[in-house]
Protein backbone atom coordinates (compact mmCIF):
# COMPACT_ATOMS: atom_id res chain seq x y z
CA UNK A 1 0.00 0.00 0.00
CA UNK A 2 1.50 3.41 -0.80
CA UNK A 3 2.18 5.49 2.13
CA UNK A 4 1.92 9.20 1.99
CA UNK A 5 5.04 10.98 3.75
CA UNK A 6 3.97 14.21 5.33
CA UNK A 7 6.58 16.18 4.19
CA UNK A 8 6.46 19.99 3.35
CA UNK A 9 9.34 20.51 0.59
CA UNK A 10 9.24 24.36 0.24
CA UNK A 11 7.15 25.29 3.48
CA UNK A 12 7.28 29.60 2.93
CA UNK A 13 6.97 29.65 -0.63
CA UNK A 14 3.92 26.78 -0.87
CA UNK A 15 1.97 28.36 1.78
CA UNK A 16 1.79 31.51 -0.16
CA UNK A 17 0.79 30.31 -3.08
CA UNK A 18 -2.37 28.35 -0.86
CA UNK A 19 -1.16 24.51 -0.18
CA UNK A 20 -1.68 23.32 2.94
CA UNK A 21 -0.29 19.50 1.96
CA UNK A 22 -0.90 16.71 3.85
CA UNK A 23 -4.61 16.72 4.73
CA UNK A 24 -4.97 15.69 8.93
CA UNK A 25 -8.46 15.77 8.39
CA UNK A 26 -9.89 11.97 9.44
CA UNK A 27 -13.07 12.36 7.03
CA UNK A 28 -12.84 10.39 4.13
CA UNK A 29 -14.94 12.44 1.37
CA UNK A 30 -13.89 15.40 -0.45
CA UNK A 31 -17.64 17.12 0.18
CA UNK A 32 -17.13 16.78 3.94
CA UNK A 33 -13.58 18.13 3.84
CA UNK A 34 -14.36 21.06 1.81
CA UNK A 35 -17.30 22.16 4.36
CA UNK A 36 -14.71 21.74 6.96
CA UNK A 37 -12.07 24.21 5.13
CA UNK A 38 -14.76 26.67 3.69
CA UNK A 39 -15.51 28.91 6.47
CA UNK A 40 -11.60 29.65 7.47
CA UNK A 41 -10.97 30.17 3.58
CA UNK A 42 -13.82 32.49 2.81
CA UNK A 43 -12.86 34.24 6.28
CA UNK A 44 -9.34 34.49 4.71
CA UNK A 45 -10.77 36.05 1.43
CA UNK A 46 -12.53 38.66 3.18
CA UNK A 47 -9.61 39.59 5.86
CA UNK A 48 -7.54 40.00 2.11
CA UNK A 49 -9.83 42.53 1.09
CA UNK A 50 -10.43 44.24 3.67
CA UNK A 51 -6.73 44.88 4.54
CA UNK A 52 -5.54 45.35 0.79
CA UNK A 53 -8.80 45.57 -1.24
CA UNK A 54 -8.08 49.51 -2.13
CA UNK A 55 -4.12 48.36 -3.26
CA UNK A 56 -2.94 48.64 -6.96
CA UNK A 57 -1.69 44.91 -8.27
CA UNK A 58 -0.64 46.56 -11.56
CA UNK A 59 -0.46 49.10 -14.65
CA UNK A 60 -2.61 48.72 -17.35
CA UNK A 61 -1.26 50.17 -20.61
CA UNK A 62 -2.95 50.81 -24.47
CA UNK A 63 -0.91 47.87 -25.94
CA UNK A 64 -1.99 45.28 -23.05
CA UNK A 65 -6.04 45.87 -23.92
CA UNK A 66 -4.89 45.56 -27.65
CA UNK A 67 -3.09 42.49 -26.65
CA UNK A 68 -4.77 39.89 -25.39
CA UNK A 69 -4.97 41.31 -21.83
CA UNK A 70 -0.99 39.57 -21.42
CA UNK A 71 -0.19 40.58 -18.32
CA UNK A 72 -2.74 42.11 -16.92
CA UNK A 73 -3.22 40.96 -13.17
CA UNK A 74 -7.21 41.32 -13.10
CA UNK A 75 -8.53 37.94 -12.03
CA UNK A 76 -8.19 35.25 -8.37
CA UNK A 77 -7.58 31.76 -9.48
CA UNK A 78 -7.15 29.87 -6.14
CA UNK A 79 -6.00 26.37 -7.97
CA UNK A 80 -3.28 27.37 -9.44
CA UNK A 81 -0.52 30.06 -10.25
CA UNK A 82 1.87 30.05 -13.33
CA UNK A 83 5.53 31.36 -13.09
CA UNK A 84 7.31 32.55 -16.20
CA UNK A 85 10.84 30.71 -15.48
CA UNK A 86 9.66 27.43 -13.40
CA UNK A 87 5.75 26.55 -14.48
CA UNK A 88 2.90 25.73 -13.06
CA UNK A 89 2.23 25.34 -9.30
CA UNK A 90 -0.53 23.38 -8.20
CA UNK A 91 -1.71 24.92 -4.69
CA UNK A 92 2.06 25.40 -4.37
CA UNK A 93 3.47 22.16 -5.83
CA UNK A 94 5.53 21.89 -8.96
CA UNK A 95 5.28 19.05 -10.92
CA UNK A 96 7.76 16.77 -9.50
CA UNK A 97 6.80 17.62 -6.16
CA UNK A 98 3.10 16.33 -7.31
CA UNK A 99 4.42 12.97 -8.94
CA UNK A 100 6.44 12.60 -5.43
CA UNK A 101 3.69 13.39 -2.83
CA UNK A 102 0.72 12.67 -4.41
CA UNK A 103 -1.58 9.03 -4.03
CA UNK A 104 -0.71 6.43 -6.62
CA UNK A 105 -2.37 2.78 -7.90
CA UNK A 106 -0.66 -0.19 -6.17
CA UNK A 107 2.40 -0.71 -7.86
CA UNK A 108 2.12 2.61 -10.18
CA UNK A 109 4.44 5.19 -10.19
CA UNK A 110 2.49 8.50 -11.97
CA UNK A 111 0.02 10.21 -9.30
CA UNK A 112 -3.40 9.37 -9.43
CA UNK A 113 -5.66 12.80 -11.05
CA UNK A 114 -8.22 12.03 -7.79
CA UNK A 115 -5.57 13.13 -5.69
CA UNK A 116 -4.49 16.12 -7.79
CA UNK A 117 -8.36 17.26 -7.82
CA UNK A 118 -8.48 17.05 -4.03
CA UNK A 119 -5.34 18.71 -3.78
CA UNK A 120 -6.78 21.70 -5.87
CA UNK A 121 -9.94 21.44 -4.26
CA UNK A 122 -8.52 21.54 -0.80
CA UNK A 123 -4.96 22.43 -1.13
CA UNK A 124 -3.97 19.40 0.83
CA UNK A 125 -2.26 16.17 -0.40
CA UNK A 126 -5.10 13.27 0.07
CA UNK A 127 -4.10 9.87 2.11
CA UNK A 128 -4.78 7.31 -0.02
CA UNK A 129 -7.78 6.29 1.60
CA UNK A 130 -9.10 9.75 0.84
CA UNK A 131 -8.52 9.06 -2.86
CA UNK A 132 -9.91 5.46 -2.76
CA UNK A 133 -13.34 7.11 -1.67
CA UNK A 134 -13.16 9.96 -4.89
CA UNK A 135 -12.15 6.88 -7.14
CA UNK A 136 -14.91 5.07 -5.85
CA UNK A 137 -17.61 8.43 -5.60
CA UNK A 138 -16.54 9.19 -9.72
CA UNK A 139 -17.26 5.50 -10.90
CA UNK A 140 -20.76 5.70 -9.29
CA UNK A 141 -21.63 8.70 -10.77
CA UNK A 142 -20.43 7.62 -13.75
CA UNK A 143 -23.23 6.36 -15.97
CA UNK A 144 -23.99 8.61 -19.27
CA UNK A 145 -28.11 9.54 -20.06
CA UNK A 146 -29.14 7.59 -23.17
CA UNK A 147 -30.40 10.96 -24.69
CA UNK A 148 -26.66 11.53 -24.58
CA UNK A 149 -25.42 8.11 -25.86
CA UNK A 150 -28.19 8.94 -28.91
CA UNK A 151 -26.78 12.01 -29.70
CA UNK A 152 -23.54 10.87 -29.85
CA UNK A 153 -24.47 7.87 -31.78
CA UNK A 154 -25.79 10.13 -34.55
CA UNK A 155 -22.93 12.23 -35.03
CA UNK A 156 -21.15 11.97 -38.34
CA UNK A 157 -17.89 10.54 -37.85
CA UNK A 158 -16.46 13.50 -40.11
CA UNK A 159 -17.92 15.46 -37.12
CA UNK A 160 -14.51 16.98 -35.25
CA UNK A 161 -14.61 14.69 -31.62
CA UNK A 162 -14.10 18.46 -30.30
CA UNK A 163 -17.35 19.71 -31.46
CA UNK A 164 -18.69 16.55 -30.33
CA UNK A 165 -17.55 16.42 -26.81
CA UNK A 166 -19.00 19.86 -26.55
CA UNK A 167 -22.63 19.12 -28.09
CA UNK A 168 -22.32 15.95 -25.22
CA UNK A 169 -21.58 18.45 -22.60
CA UNK A 170 -24.29 20.92 -23.38
CA UNK A 171 -26.76 17.84 -23.42
CA UNK A 172 -25.40 16.50 -20.22
CA UNK A 173 -26.62 19.51 -18.76
CA UNK A 174 -29.89 18.26 -18.67
CA UNK A 175 -28.88 17.06 -15.70
CA UNK A 176 -27.99 19.76 -14.04
CA UNK A 177 -28.79 20.12 -9.92
CA UNK A 178 -27.28 23.67 -9.64
CA UNK A 179 -29.72 24.73 -12.76
CA UNK A 180 -32.64 23.08 -11.15
CA UNK A 181 -31.68 24.91 -7.49
CA UNK A 182 -31.49 28.11 -8.99
CA UNK A 183 -34.82 27.46 -10.62
CA UNK A 184 -36.24 26.29 -7.07
CA UNK A 185 -34.75 29.70 -5.52
CA UNK A 186 -31.81 27.95 -3.67
CA UNK A 187 -29.93 30.87 -1.43
CA UNK A 188 -26.78 32.55 -2.55
CA UNK A 189 -24.79 30.35 0.11
CA UNK A 190 -25.78 27.34 -0.65
CA UNK A 191 -24.97 27.74 -4.90
CA UNK A 192 -21.52 25.86 -4.06
CA UNK A 193 -23.24 22.72 -3.41
CA UNK A 194 -24.78 21.91 -6.00
CA UNK A 195 -21.83 23.35 -8.42
CA UNK A 196 -19.88 20.69 -6.65
CA UNK A 197 -21.95 17.98 -7.01
CA UNK A 198 -22.70 19.21 -10.94
CA UNK A 199 -18.70 19.56 -10.78
CA UNK A 200 -18.04 16.17 -10.03
CA UNK A 201 -21.07 14.62 -11.77
CA UNK A 202 -19.34 16.11 -15.21
CA UNK A 203 -15.76 15.07 -13.91
CA UNK A 204 -17.21 11.27 -13.52
CA UNK A 205 -19.17 11.42 -16.95
CA UNK A 206 -16.35 12.50 -19.44
CA UNK A 207 -14.82 9.45 -19.87
CA UNK A 208 -18.02 7.71 -20.55
CA UNK A 209 -18.30 10.87 -23.31
CA UNK A 210 -14.63 10.59 -24.69
CA UNK A 211 -14.88 7.02 -24.75
CA UNK A 212 -17.99 6.73 -26.60
CA UNK A 213 -16.89 9.71 -29.20
CA UNK A 214 -13.35 7.50 -29.93
CA UNK A 215 -14.94 4.06 -30.19
CA UNK A 216 -17.95 5.14 -32.29
CA UNK A 217 -15.74 7.53 -34.73
CA UNK A 218 -12.15 4.90 -34.95
CA UNK A 219 -13.64 1.52 -33.60
CA UNK A 220 -16.39 -0.70 -33.06
CA UNK A 221 -18.99 1.64 -31.50
CA UNK A 222 -18.18 -0.45 -28.57
CA UNK A 223 -17.15 0.91 -24.77
CA UNK A 224 -16.24 -1.57 -21.50
CA UNK A 225 -18.30 -0.30 -18.36
CA UNK A 226 -16.79 1.20 -15.90
CA UNK A 227 -15.28 -1.34 -13.20
CA UNK A 228 -15.43 0.06 -9.54
CA UNK A 229 -12.73 -1.27 -8.32
CA UNK A 230 -10.44 0.45 -10.22
CA UNK A 231 -9.30 4.38 -10.75
CA UNK A 232 -10.37 6.58 -12.79
CA UNK A 233 -7.49 6.71 -15.36
CA UNK A 234 -7.96 2.98 -15.53
CA UNK A 235 -11.00 3.27 -16.23
CA UNK A 236 -10.65 5.53 -18.87
CA UNK A 237 -7.64 3.21 -20.17
CA UNK A 238 -9.99 0.65 -20.82
CA UNK A 239 -13.11 2.30 -21.97
CA UNK A 240 -10.79 3.69 -25.00
CA UNK A 241 -9.89 0.61 -25.72
CA UNK A 242 -6.26 0.36 -24.03
CA UNK A 243 -5.18 -2.62 -21.83
CA UNK A 244 -1.58 -2.22 -21.30
CA UNK A 245 -0.41 -0.94 -18.10
CA UNK A 246 1.83 1.53 -19.28
CA UNK A 247 -0.84 3.38 -21.08
CA UNK A 248 -2.71 3.34 -18.01
CA UNK A 249 0.55 4.71 -16.15
CA UNK A 250 0.34 7.24 -18.86
CA UNK A 251 -2.84 8.54 -18.53
CA UNK A 252 -2.43 9.24 -15.15
CA UNK A 253 0.54 11.28 -15.62
CA UNK A 254 -1.56 12.91 -18.88
CA UNK A 255 -4.63 13.43 -16.95
CA UNK A 256 -3.03 14.93 -13.50
CA UNK A 257 -0.45 17.80 -15.80
CA UNK A 258 -3.13 18.64 -18.36
CA UNK A 259 -5.28 19.56 -15.70
CA UNK A 260 -4.90 23.27 -14.72
CA UNK A 261 -2.71 25.94 -15.52
CA UNK A 262 -4.00 29.07 -13.51
CA UNK A 263 -6.85 31.19 -14.53
CA UNK A 264 -6.23 33.29 -17.55
CA UNK A 265 -5.58 30.63 -20.31
CA UNK A 266 -8.75 30.44 -22.79
CA UNK A 267 -10.31 27.20 -21.68
CA UNK A 268 -10.14 28.36 -17.79
CA UNK A 269 -11.06 31.48 -18.49
CA UNK A 270 -13.93 31.19 -20.75
CA UNK A 271 -15.53 28.73 -18.01
CA UNK A 272 -15.24 30.93 -15.08
CA UNK A 273 -16.41 34.04 -17.38
CA UNK A 274 -20.09 31.86 -18.41
CA UNK A 275 -19.51 30.29 -14.66
CA UNK A 276 -19.81 33.67 -13.66
CA UNK A 277 -23.31 34.50 -15.07
CA UNK A 278 -24.58 31.58 -13.27
CA UNK A 279 -24.50 29.52 -16.49
CA UNK A 280 -24.19 26.42 -14.44
CA UNK A 281 -20.82 24.13 -14.85
CA UNK A 282 -21.77 22.17 -17.77
CA UNK A 283 -22.49 25.10 -19.84
CA UNK A 284 -19.60 26.79 -18.36
CA UNK A 285 -17.25 23.63 -19.00
CA UNK A 286 -18.84 23.62 -22.83
CA UNK A 287 -18.04 27.17 -22.85
CA UNK A 288 -14.42 26.31 -21.65
CA UNK A 289 -14.09 23.24 -24.32
CA UNK A 290 -14.96 25.57 -27.30
CA UNK A 291 -11.83 27.30 -26.08
CA UNK A 292 -9.67 24.38 -25.57
CA UNK A 293 -10.90 23.50 -29.35
CA UNK A 294 -8.58 26.43 -30.85
CA UNK A 295 -5.19 25.90 -32.62
CA UNK A 296 -3.38 28.02 -30.52
CA UNK A 297 -4.96 26.93 -27.48
CA UNK A 298 -5.42 22.49 -27.27
CA UNK A 299 -5.89 21.53 -30.44
CA UNK A 300 -1.91 22.26 -30.60
CA UNK A 301 -1.36 18.70 -29.80
CA UNK A 302 -3.40 17.42 -32.18
CA UNK A 303 -1.23 20.20 -34.99
CA UNK A 304 2.04 18.57 -33.44
CA UNK A 305 2.12 15.61 -34.11
CA UNK A 306 0.80 16.29 -37.44
CA UNK A 307 3.54 18.77 -37.99
CA UNK A 308 6.18 15.85 -37.13
CA UNK A 309 4.42 13.27 -39.68
CA UNK A 310 4.71 16.08 -42.23
CA UNK A 311 8.33 16.53 -40.96
CA UNK A 312 9.21 12.33 -41.39
CA UNK A 313 7.45 11.89 -44.66
CA UNK A 314 8.72 14.68 -46.39
CA UNK A 315 11.85 14.02 -45.29
CA UNK A 316 12.10 10.22 -44.85
CA UNK A 317 13.42 8.45 -41.51
CA UNK A 318 16.98 9.38 -41.28
CA UNK A 319 15.97 13.06 -40.59
CA UNK A 320 19.06 15.58 -40.05
CA UNK A 321 19.29 18.28 -37.79
CA UNK A 322 19.71 20.74 -41.07
CA UNK A 323 16.51 19.29 -42.31
CA UNK A 324 14.48 20.08 -39.11
CA UNK A 325 16.36 23.84 -39.70
CA UNK A 326 14.77 23.62 -43.11
CA UNK A 327 11.39 22.42 -42.01
CA UNK A 328 10.92 24.90 -39.16
CA UNK A 329 12.08 27.87 -41.59
CA UNK A 330 9.83 26.91 -44.42
CA UNK A 331 6.64 26.75 -41.88
CA UNK A 332 7.79 30.05 -40.53
CA UNK A 333 7.92 31.42 -44.17
CA UNK A 334 4.67 30.45 -45.01
CA UNK A 335 3.47 32.88 -42.14
CA UNK A 336 2.57 29.58 -40.14
CA UNK A 337 3.31 28.91 -36.00
CA UNK A 338 5.36 26.51 -35.02
CA UNK A 339 2.78 23.88 -32.93
CA UNK A 340 4.02 22.77 -29.63
CA UNK A 341 6.54 25.90 -29.29
CA UNK A 342 5.57 29.35 -27.44
CA UNK A 343 3.60 30.67 -24.75
CA UNK A 344 1.58 33.45 -23.59
CA UNK A 345 3.11 33.41 -20.35
CA UNK A 346 6.10 30.58 -19.87
CA UNK A 347 9.61 31.72 -20.63
CA UNK A 348 11.34 28.35 -20.47
CA UNK A 349 10.30 24.74 -21.06
CA UNK A 350 7.32 23.59 -19.93
CA UNK A 351 8.25 21.46 -16.81
CA UNK A 352 4.30 19.15 -18.61
CA UNK A 353 6.65 19.04 -21.32
CA UNK A 354 9.55 17.82 -19.63
CA UNK A 355 8.29 15.31 -17.22
CA UNK A 356 6.42 13.69 -20.61
CA UNK A 357 10.25 13.73 -21.84
CA UNK A 358 11.18 11.99 -18.54
CA UNK A 359 8.21 9.37 -19.09
CA UNK A 360 9.69 8.96 -22.29
CA UNK A 361 12.92 8.48 -21.65
CA UNK A 362 11.73 5.92 -19.51
CA UNK A 363 9.33 3.81 -21.49
CA UNK A 364 9.96 4.09 -25.08
CA UNK A 365 13.66 5.45 -25.28
CA UNK A 366 14.18 4.18 -28.31
CA UNK A 367 10.99 5.29 -30.27
CA UNK A 368 12.11 6.85 -33.28
CA UNK A 369 8.96 9.71 -33.20
CA UNK A 370 10.01 10.44 -29.70
CA UNK A 371 13.88 10.67 -30.74
CA UNK A 372 12.30 13.05 -33.50
CA UNK A 373 10.72 15.01 -30.96
CA UNK A 374 14.04 15.25 -28.96
CA UNK A 375 15.63 15.95 -32.25
CA UNK A 376 13.13 19.06 -32.98
CA UNK A 377 13.88 20.10 -29.27
CA UNK A 378 17.49 21.16 -30.14
CA UNK A 379 16.97 22.72 -33.27
CA UNK A 380 13.79 24.67 -32.63
CA UNK A 381 14.66 26.87 -30.05
CA UNK A 382 17.80 28.34 -32.07
CA UNK A 383 15.78 28.96 -35.33
CA UNK A 384 12.87 30.46 -33.49
CA UNK A 385 15.18 32.85 -31.39
CA UNK A 386 16.50 33.26 -34.83
CA UNK A 387 13.25 34.14 -36.14
CA UNK A 388 12.95 36.56 -33.73
CA UNK A 389 9.18 37.36 -33.11
CA UNK A 390 8.23 34.97 -30.49
CA UNK A 391 8.93 35.77 -27.08
CA UNK A 392 9.17 32.02 -26.01
CA UNK A 393 11.23 30.04 -28.34
CA UNK A 394 10.50 26.75 -25.75
CA UNK A 395 7.91 23.80 -26.08
CA UNK A 396 5.11 23.20 -24.25
CA UNK A 397 3.02 21.05 -22.83
CA UNK A 398 1.82 20.16 -26.46
CA UNK A 399 5.17 19.23 -28.35
CA UNK A 400 5.23 16.17 -26.44
CA UNK A 401 2.00 14.38 -25.62
CA UNK A 402 1.10 13.14 -29.01
CA UNK A 403 4.58 11.35 -29.15
CA UNK A 404 3.62 9.28 -26.33
CA UNK A 405 0.05 8.34 -27.23
CA UNK A 406 1.02 7.20 -30.69
CA UNK A 407 3.35 4.53 -29.22
CA UNK A 408 1.02 2.77 -27.45
CA UNK A 409 -1.18 2.90 -30.87
CA UNK A 410 -3.04 5.61 -30.47
CA UNK A 411 -2.69 7.75 -33.18
CA UNK A 412 -6.20 9.58 -33.59
CA UNK A 413 -4.45 12.94 -33.75
CA UNK A 414 -7.76 14.59 -34.14
CA UNK A 415 -8.92 13.35 -30.71
CA UNK A 416 -5.95 14.15 -28.70
CA UNK A 417 -7.84 17.59 -27.32
CA UNK A 418 -10.73 15.52 -26.12
CA UNK A 419 -8.44 13.91 -23.88
CA UNK A 420 -6.68 17.48 -22.94
CA UNK A 421 -9.94 19.16 -22.26
CA UNK A 422 -11.25 15.26 -19.60
CA UNK A 423 -8.11 16.43 -17.76
CA UNK A 424 -9.07 20.18 -17.76
CA UNK A 425 -12.00 19.88 -16.16
CA UNK A 426 -10.34 18.78 -12.95
CA UNK A 427 -8.67 22.12 -12.76
CA UNK A 428 -11.52 24.27 -14.29
CA UNK A 429 -14.46 22.77 -11.94
CA UNK A 430 -12.31 23.06 -8.56
CA UNK A 431 -12.07 26.53 -9.61
CA UNK A 432 -15.67 26.68 -10.31
CA UNK A 433 -16.70 25.33 -7.02
CA UNK A 434 -14.47 28.01 -5.44
CA UNK A 435 -16.03 31.14 -7.87
CA UNK A 436 -19.40 29.69 -6.14
CA UNK A 437 -17.68 29.50 -2.37
CA UNK A 438 -16.33 32.88 -2.77
CA UNK A 439 -19.80 34.45 -4.61
CA UNK A 440 -17.52 36.23 -6.71
CA UNK A 441 -19.87 38.17 -8.93
CA UNK A 442 -20.90 38.34 -12.74
CA UNK A 443 -17.59 38.92 -14.89
CA UNK A 444 -17.90 42.53 -16.37
CA UNK A 445 -14.22 44.39 -17.71
CA UNK A 446 -14.28 47.77 -18.68
CA UNK A 447 -13.88 47.80 -22.70
CA UNK A 448 -12.98 50.77 -24.71
CA UNK A 449 -12.99 52.09 -28.24
CA UNK A 450 -9.77 53.31 -30.46
CA UNK A 451 -11.48 56.56 -30.34
CA UNK A 452 -11.64 57.11 -26.77
CA UNK A 453 -8.35 55.98 -26.42
CA UNK A 454 -7.11 58.52 -28.76
CA UNK A 455 -9.17 60.86 -26.86
CA UNK A 456 -7.90 60.07 -23.59
CA UNK A 457 -4.35 60.60 -24.61
CA UNK A 458 -3.95 63.04 -27.76
CA UNK A 459 -2.29 66.37 -27.23
CA UNK A 460 -1.20 64.91 -23.61
CA UNK A 461 2.57 63.70 -22.43
N1 LIG B 1 5.83 29.80 -34.10
C1 LIG B 1 5.87 30.92 -34.85
N2 LIG B 1 5.56 32.15 -34.39
C2 LIG B 1 5.24 32.23 -33.09
C3 LIG B 1 5.23 31.13 -32.24
C4 LIG B 1 5.52 29.86 -32.80
N3 LIG B 1 5.48 28.75 -32.08
N4 LIG B 1 4.86 31.53 -31.02
C5 LIG B 1 4.64 32.85 -31.09
N5 LIG B 1 4.88 33.27 -32.36
C6 LIG B 1 4.68 34.62 -32.89
C7 LIG B 1 3.24 35.05 -32.62
O1 LIG B 1 2.36 34.53 -33.61
C8 LIG B 1 3.38 36.55 -32.67
O2 LIG B 1 3.44 36.94 -34.02
P1 LIG B 1 2.71 38.29 -34.52
O3 LIG B 1 3.43 39.40 -33.82
O4 LIG B 1 2.90 38.26 -35.99
O5 LIG B 1 1.28 38.20 -34.10
C9 LIG B 1 4.75 36.79 -32.04
O6 LIG B 1 5.45 35.54 -32.16
C10 LIG B 1 4.69 37.16 -30.57
O7 LIG B 1 3.94 36.18 -29.89
P2 LIG B 1 4.19 35.87 -28.35
O8 LIG B 1 3.91 37.12 -27.59
O9 LIG B 1 5.51 35.24 -28.14
O10 LIG B 1 3.10 34.76 -28.04
P3 LIG B 1 1.56 34.94 -27.76
O11 LIG B 1 1.39 35.15 -26.32
O12 LIG B 1 0.93 35.96 -28.66
O13 LIG B 1 0.98 33.55 -28.21
C11 LIG B 1 0.91 31.17 -28.36
C12 LIG B 1 1.21 32.39 -27.45
C13 LIG B 1 0.98 29.94 -27.51
C14 LIG B 1 -0.49 31.31 -28.92
C15 LIG B 1 1.98 31.14 -29.48
O14 LIG B 1 3.26 30.94 -28.93
C16 LIG B 1 1.70 30.07 -30.52
O15 LIG B 1 0.92 30.35 -31.45
N6 LIG B 1 2.33 28.86 -30.41
C17 LIG B 1 2.07 27.77 -31.32
C18 LIG B 1 0.74 27.11 -31.00
C19 LIG B 1 0.82 26.35 -29.70
O16 LIG B 1 1.72 25.56 -29.46
N7 LIG B 1 -0.18 26.55 -28.84
C20 LIG B 1 -0.28 25.82 -27.55
C21 LIG B 1 0.16 26.69 -26.37
C22 LIG B 1 0.01 25.96 -25.06
C23 LIG B 1 -1.43 25.76 -24.75
O17 LIG B 1 -2.21 26.64 -24.49
N8 LIG B 1 -1.84 24.54 -24.84
O18 LIG B 1 -3.14 24.30 -24.72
Amino acid sequence: MFRLVARNPRPAAALLSGARFKSTSKVTTLKERLQQIIPERVAEVKEVRQKYGSRVLGETTVDMAYGGMRGIKGLVTETSVLDPEEGIRFRGLTIPECQKLLPKAPGGEEPLPEGLFWLLVTGEIPTTEQVQALSADWAARSMIPPHVEDILDRCPNTLHPMSQFVLAITALQHESAFARAYQNGVPKAQYWDYAYEDANDLIAKLPAVAARIYRNVYKDGKVAPVDNSLDYSANFARMLGYTDPTFTELMRLYLTIHSDHEGGNVSAHATHLVGSALSDPYLSFAAGMAGLAGPLHGLANQEVLRWIMKVRDEVGTDVTDADIKAYLWKTLKAGQVVPGYGHAVLRKTDPRYTCQREFALKHLPTDPMFQLVSQIYNVAPGVLTEHGKTKNPWPNVDAHSGVLLQHYGFKEQDFYTVLFGVSRALGVMSGLIWDRVLGLPIERPKSLSTAVIKKMFEGKQ
